[in-house]
């Protein structure tokens, strides 16, 4: 990462911002610009010219302007915990034509507000930089709860979540972040606002802004604030540890727990070189017995307002399991969920240990197809001689695949991306295409398709100043 401070400056642009935000809102100092050059792997990153902290709608509407009439390339940011390179600059010989830009970061880490939580409505407004913790301990306090939960709920945000539309594990039960945006507002590429915080759960008037810029990655507008569905609390949850013969018996627990009827809150998967990892990461033995290598692990809990555990023991007696851990203690719950929670800290850990960043694939496939999408990337990880650490979330055969190690992670993309659409899946099912995957987009998406959301792109941001190169490949200009 080249940090120099005066790489890509511009003296009148630096100007236009200080105006826009004050001078103690512009970091330029190198040291101060470092920790938002590089992103949560250590794989992607580059330089920027100053890093940028709006604290209000107009404030941010002012730096689009100015950013826009220079041309400058803008990188919104948020929690920084983005896994496919969005969050940050490209590094320098990846874009030669955007590093002749000057690139500012706007971190949007200080809208960070939350509104009074509408009971009645079961809906909260909160700034775009309020992180997943905070949105679910205002829910809580209100006696309701968040619908999304994931590992990096202390540092992810409310936009950043909106821009790739996360997921994580509740997702089972509530849907994407996509189904929990009931308004939102946002600044776009010339400093316009858009967008509505009414909540209202029925209109029809025009473009629903949610629709177009969930999922976008900061590629069509920058998100101030969002109106967010809230959930019931609920007062039992219990968690089951199930270690199961095959992916197979995996699926047929799934379809056995949906069937049933059971208030299914997460069902989460692990495959058991991955639980080995994070077995070891821990320091604590697996809460079941250990599936064999051909085996698997799933984590499933149910929550209702009356004690879901009879119910839930019920379906795992008739299912083909090798051996279950239950907990109800939130406490013992809490331990288990540890080895599905601190698994991407461990490929982390194990990566630093290697001294490379792991290669992450995140895609989904239909549930038929999941083991043959498991055997493709056990076959790529073979070929390249490195470790895959899978896992996932099961019921929407969403899996992590995580090369550690790779000799060659274009090729491993390549063989796996390619396999993933043969299967009719996606090759990026939460965390968003970003960097990573644009050039595969072709992939699951027809030309046409990408000439359409190019054309909406330019539309919104004829200049091309928003996150180029993430979502959809740089052109010649
Ligand atoms: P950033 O990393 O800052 O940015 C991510 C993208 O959003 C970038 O393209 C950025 O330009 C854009 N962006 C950020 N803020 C805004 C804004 N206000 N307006 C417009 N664009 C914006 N993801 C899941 O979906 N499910 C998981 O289970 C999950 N688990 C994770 C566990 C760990 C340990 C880690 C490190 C990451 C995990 N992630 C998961 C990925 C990541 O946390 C999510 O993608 C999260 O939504 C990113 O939020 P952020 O605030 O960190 O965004
Ligand atoms: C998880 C992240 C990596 O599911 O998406 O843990
Ligand atoms: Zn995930």
């Amino acid at each position: 990462v080249d940090a120099r401070p005066d790489s890509n400056g511009d003296p009148t642009l630096t100007t236009a911002l200080i105006d826009a935000v004050g001078a103690d809102d512009v970091l330029i100092d190198a040291d101060l610009r470092s920790g938002y050059e590089t992103d949560w792997t250590g794989r992607y990153g580059g330089p920027s010219m100053a890093v940028i902290r709006p604290r209000t709608t107009d404030a941010l509407a002012a730096v689009m302007r100015a950013c826009n009439d220079h041309g400058a390339v803008v990188i919104p940011q948020a929690g920084n915990t983005g896994l496919v390179g969005g969050s940050v600059p490209p590094a320098g010989q990846e874009s030669v034509q955007d590093s002749e830009r000057p690139t500012v970061i706007v971190s949007m880490r200080s809208f960070d507000d939350i509104g009074p939580v509408d009971r009645d409505a079961m809906q909260v407004t909160v700034g775009a930089g309020v992180t997943l913790a905070r949105w679910q301990a205002a829910a809580r306090a209100a006696g309701l709860d968040a619908p999304l939960d994931f590992a990096a709920r202390d540092s992810a945000t409310i936009g950043g979540a909106i821009a790739t539309n996360a997921g994580g594990s509740r997702v089972v039960r509530f849907g994407t972040m996509r189904q929990q945006v009931v308004g939102i507002e946002a600044v776009l590429a010339d400093g316009s606002v858009v967008g509505s915080l009414s909540g209202l759960p029925k209109e029809t008037a025009g473009m629903h802004w949610p629709s177009l810029l969930v999922g976008s990655e900061g590629t069509l507008g920058i998100v101030t604030r969002a109106r967010l569905r809230l959930v019931p609390r609920f007062a039992h949850t219990v968690t089951a540890f199930v270690s199961l013969k095959s992916i197979g018996d995996a699926l047929d627990l799934l379809r056995r727990l949906r069937t049933s009827g059971a208030p299914l809150d997460a069902v989460e998967v692990i495959q058991p070189e991955a639980l080995d990892l994070v077995v070891d990461h821990l320091g604590r033995p697996s809460p079941a017995a250990p599936p064999s290598a051909t085996g698997t692990v799933v984590i499933v809990e149910c929550a209702a307002n009356h004690d879901p555990t009879d119910e839930l023991v019920a379906t795992l007696a008739d299912a083909s399991i090798v051996d279950t851990a239950i907990a109800t203690d939130p406490r013992q719950r809490e331990a288990m969920l540890e080895f599905r929670d601190r698994m991407t800290e461990a490929i982390a850990a194990a990566s630093t240990r290697l001294g490379t960043p792991t290669f992450k694939l995140d895609v989904a496939v239909p549930l038929s197809a999941l083991d043959d999408l498991l055997s493709e990337a056990e076959q790529a990880a073979l070929d390249d001689g490195c470790r895959l650490i899978s896992f996932g979330h099961l019921a929407e055969g969403n899996i992590h695949l995580n090369h550690l190690g790779a000799l060659d992670p274009d090729r491993i993309a390549r063989r796996v991306l390619g396999e993933v659409a043969r299967l009719g899946g996606t090759i990026s099912a939460e965390h968003g295409i970003g960097r990573a995957k644009a050039a595969h987009l072709h992939l699951i998406r027809s030309a046409d398709d990408l000439r359409a959301q190019q054309a909406i792109k330019t539309a919104l941001d004829p200049n091309a100043i928003l996150n180029p190169g993430v979502v959809i490949e740089t052109r010649e200009r």
